[in-house]
């Protein structure tokens, strides 16, 4: 159709992916194969049958235990590598992706492997595939502000590799304000700043409000609460904060529920965009993902193309790639 094939051919820009998330099954096992590692299950298949998730929680439990197959630099470059070239094949040109250093170096992996593993797939996207790629750093907030701070230290030698901050993990009990001093001071550092407040998780609307108002984001991802939320919705639209939401991988926490709302953050004039966040659970990369939305609830070849450029839009785009790209 129209609408398939223009999906496919519009310039896209993907700013809620956790590379970690990328990891699919198949390289799961060529990784723990290259590092020795003995994994639970016998082949990719037989792994995704045995992690059933159904909420946050769940899911976080396979996503953390697949990604200690990755050990080396070399390691982190392959699965870049991998995320970079499907994306491209989407018509992919600009990318802020996410990655959880803490995932790594609590198992004992050092921050410099894992920056300098993505930061070599990010120079070679860029010579290779004509896709323009940066890194952003998250905290896991079920960890301590006191760690989130040790590692936002720890990123200061690389800091010409990293765009900015955010926040993900486990949202229960783990509001922005937690992290308050940490995001000042990334601030300070010249990092720009983004955080998670998932879909109905507790508290989720509070913590939008911390999120505006004490730590003073630049976008946030997700946020879709907003829709319950008239004041919140109106500050919003007229800050121009930029929401990015993942229609695939909500789905399955709010089901029915969650339907439509893409189109209607639209139609309330909120500057919201579409991404994947976890492409290798949820099966969707960004393309799938449009699908998804316009599955949903119908949308125009226009509101399409709205939903591309918002996300230009929202990108943290330096100024020779905004007059590209819009
Ligand atoms: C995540 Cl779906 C989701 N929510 C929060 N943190 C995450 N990290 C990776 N995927
Ligand atoms: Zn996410």
């Amino acid at each position: 159709t129209d609408v398939a094939r223009f999906i496919a051919e519009v310039p896209k820009c993907e700013l809620h992916l956790h590379i970690e998330g990328t990891l699919e099954g198949e390289l799961v096992f060529e990784l723990a194969r290259r590092n020795g590692i003995e994994m639970p299950y016998a082949h990719a298949e037989e792994m995704r049958r045995e992690s059933p998730f159904h909420d946050l929680t769940s899911f976080l439990v396979g996503y953390y235990r697949n990604m200690q197959v990755l050990v080396t630099e070399q390691d982190f470059y392959d699965l870049a590598t991998a995320y970079f070239t499907r994306a491209a094949a989407q018509n992919v040109r600009y990318a802020e992706i996410f990655f959880d250093p803490q995932a790594h170096t609590s198992r004992g992996v050092e921050f410099g492997t894992v920056v300098r593993g993505l930061r070599r797939a990010v120079v070679d996207a860029r010579r290779t595939l004509d896709l323009h790629a940066e890194l952003i750093m998250c905290f896991l907030r079920d960890f301590s502000a006191e760690y989130a701070m040790a590692t936002l230290m720890e990123s200061l030698p690389h800091r010409d590799w990293i765009i900015g901050v955010g926040l993900d993990s486990d949202e229960r009990g783990n509001p922005p304000v937690k992290f308050e001093k940490v995001f000042a001071r990334a601030r300070a550092e010249g990092y720009l700043l983004t955080m998670h407040c998932d879909l109905d998780q507790p508290g989720t609307l509070d913590h939008i409000r911390q999120a505006l108002d004490v730590i003073g984001v630049d976008r946030i991802d997700h946020g879709v609460n907003v829709l319950d939320d008239p004041t919140l919705l109106a500050e919003v639209v007229e800050r121009g904060i930029g929401l990015t939401v993942c229609p695939i991988s909500n789905g399955f926490v709010r089901g029915s529920a969650w339907e439509g709302a893409t189109k209607r953050l639209l139609d309330a004039g909120v500057l919201v965009s579409v991404h994947s966040d976890d492409p290798a659970y949820f099966d969707g990369y960004v393309a799938e993902c449009l699908a998804r939305v316009h599955q949903e609830t119908p949308l125009t070849i226009e509101e399409i193309a709205t939903l591309a450029r918002n996300a230009f839009e929202t990108a943290w785009l330096p100024a020779t790639l905004r007059a590209r790209f819009l």
